[in-house]
């Protein structure tokens, strides 16, 4: 089998995506999910410009070879454009593989290590009332574990709030908004949100929060310790994580355990948080971080030092990477939990998928490949729009972590 065509379609079904397409002599094709938010163009010309034509007339059978040829074959290593350019390019030829040999490609990666994927799902609210109804709407759906944001006092706009009525999206058309910032008024906010929140439901449910890198180390020492009685399952980004180091003072204060991952793109961005325990769940995803096969080197590497895997999935990981992700996550040991927004209808017409959700988990389904595909007729009828995620500023101006 040779690979003969390899097509990047961009298309914005409810928001932007790009996808990659490998098309083969024998009629066989995969697809992969190249989405980077804000910064879509510069991974479609990645892989249009520089990475296709390199594909052409290669074996797709040849995955870590391929993986290899493009990490180091580039000279210019990592970053998250050079990333999920090669993630697309990983994902499609798994998916290849799969139907080529017939067969899932959670069986190519060891097989099923667990019946399904429990994933955890977001209540956003503008207050604390608002998000208490969000997170009792998600337990009575069947979710075990829930994701609880909410607006802040004082604080015009921040991260997880709705807009009007609708549900929450990052990204918004034109140019990048621009949120407000108050890190005491957060904090001292944010325990009161859960404190109500177990006072409703009590202990069972499975809580989450996300920073969204808003804290230095020390403040989210705090938030951490404040939030111990109420056993949050994690709290997500607690401090942007360039400084790895940072992460020991948070640890030394606090057994609230301790997510991040996100922005990651390589092994190398997370290697002492591992190695050094300073974390419980690595975020990376199979889109962001290089695809499936890198993936599963960081998993082998993060289940020798107890911790275990948590799966970025918003709205912006298109269900390609829902797919891909849900292979990797049910196959390997040290699964922790899979984050799950729900796309827009539109995206999920774009986007056919045999995945299923009963339950609190996910199932990746059994057919053929990763079980996701792209209907390029639909998606032409969805073009590009430009769109970004905010920019945040502190109440006196000063540009903050968003
Ligand atoms: O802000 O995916 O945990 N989820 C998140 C997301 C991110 C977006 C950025 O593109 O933090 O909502
Ligand atoms: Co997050």
């Amino acid at each position: 089998m040779i690979i003969t065509k390899a097509k990047v379609i961009v298309c914005s079904p409810g928001r932007n995506f790009v996808t990659l397409k490998i098309e083969t002599d024998q009629g066989i094709y995969g697809v992969g999910d190249a989405t980077l938010n804000g910064r879509e163009l510069a991974v479609a010309s990645y892989l249009e410009d520089h990475v296709a034509p390199c594909l052409i007339g290669r074996d797709p059978s040849h995955i870590e070879d391929i993986w290899q040829y493009l990490y180091k074959g580039a000279y210019w290593r990592r970053g998250p454009v050079t990333m999920s350019a090669i993630a697309a390019v990983d994902m499609a030829l798994w998916d290849i593989k799969g139907k080529a040999l017939n067969t899932p490609v959670y069986n190519l990666l060891g097989g099923r290590s667990r019946t399904g994927v429990m994933v955890y799902s977001h209540a956003n609210g503008k207050d604390i009332e608002q998000t208490v109804d969000e997170v009792g709407r998600h337990l009575e759906m069947g979710y075990k574990a829930v994701r609880a944001q909410s607006g802040i006092p004082g604080v015009s706009t921040t991260y997880g709030v709705p807009k009007g009525s609708g549900k929450y999206e990052p990204a918004e058309k034109g140019l990048p908004p621009e949120h407000a910032w108050n890190t005491e008024k957060y904090m001292r906010h944010v325990p009161k949100l859960f404190q109500r929140i177990r006072d409703v439901y009590g202990d069972e449910p499975l809580l989450l929060h996300d920073c969204h890198h808003r804290l230095t180390p020390i403040e989210a020492a705090r938030v951490g310790k404040d939030l111990e009685p109420y056993r949050l399952f994690w709290i997500e980004d607690p401090v942007p994580a360039e400084l790895q180091e940072g992460f020991r003072l948070i640890r030394e204060h606090t057994t609230t355990p301790l997510a991040v991952g996100e922005v990651f793109n390589s092994i190398w961005d997370a290697h002492e948080l591992i190695r050094e325990q300073l974390i419980d769940y690595i975020r990376m995803t199979v889109l962001h971080a290089g695809g499936i096969s890198h993936m599963k080197k960081v998993a082998s590497f993060a289940e020798m030092y107890h911790v275990r895997t948590g799966s970025h999935g918003a709205t912006d990981l298109s269900p390609v990477t829902m797919a891909a992700a849900l292979h990797f996550d049910i196959s390997i040991n040290n699964f922790g939990i899979q984050e799950h927004m729900p796309h827009t209808s539109e995206t999920d017409e774009v986007f056919p998928h045999y995945y299923s959700f009963e339950g609190g988990y996910f199932y990746p389904g059994d057919t053929p490949g990763l079980g996701v595909d792209i209907d390029e007729e639909k998606a032409a009828g969805y073009p590009y729009e430009p769109a970004y995620l905010p920019v945040n500023r502190k109440e006196d101006g000063t540009i903050y972590n968003w």
